[in-house]
């Protein structure tokens, strides 16, 4: 009887030591499937510094070809920096010089485009448009601003 329950200890500590080294072989893989994982996130990092290094090329040509014109809104009248503007890309640097919220909305050939809501008095904000030749109307879409002055007929002369 004795021999048996040592024969019978022995099995149980060999039952236990290979449920330990199975769950140690669990840990272990456990960890290198972490470890995997943090070697993806690490290749992921330089894509997403990739893709933060887009925007750079993206305003260069901004600079190269795109000229700023300066819009500005008041209460019941829009004016413009310029009588023309050139064809192409052009950034509309818009400022409320009112006293009112207003907005600006550029339609023309190609072109249906607003700023994104509202400037408060003395804000500004800036809209891209690539303008053709053609004849554009620049208004504040504001309520009846348009109608009360707020608009103005730009055209993109033919080179
Ligand atoms: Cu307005």
């Amino acid at each position: 009887m004795n021999g048996q329950r040592v024969v019978s200890d022995v099995l149980a500590e060999t039952g236990m030591r290979i449920l330990i080294s199975f769950s140690l072989l669990a840990l272990l893989i456990l960890a290198v499937a972490c470890g995997g994982e943090k070697k993806e996130g690490s290749w992921l990092e330089p894509a997403a510094s990739s893709t933060t290094t887009m925007p750079p090329p993206a305003t260069a040509p901004e600079v190269d070809t795109g000229a700023t014109v300066l819009v500005t809104l008041g209460d019941g009248h829009l004016a413009t920096q310029e009588a023309t503007f050139p064809e192409g890309p052009v950034v509309l640097t818009v400022a409320n010089a009112g006293k009112e919220v207003h907005s600006l909305h550029v339609e023309g050939p190609g072109v249906s485009k607003a700023l994104d809501g509202t400037l408060l008095a003395d804000a500004s904000g800036s809209l891209e448009v690539v303008f053709q030749k053609g004849t554009y109307e620049l208004y504040c879409p504001v309520a009846d601003h348009r109608t009360k002055g707020e608009t103005l007929t730009v055209t993109i002369p033919t080179p």
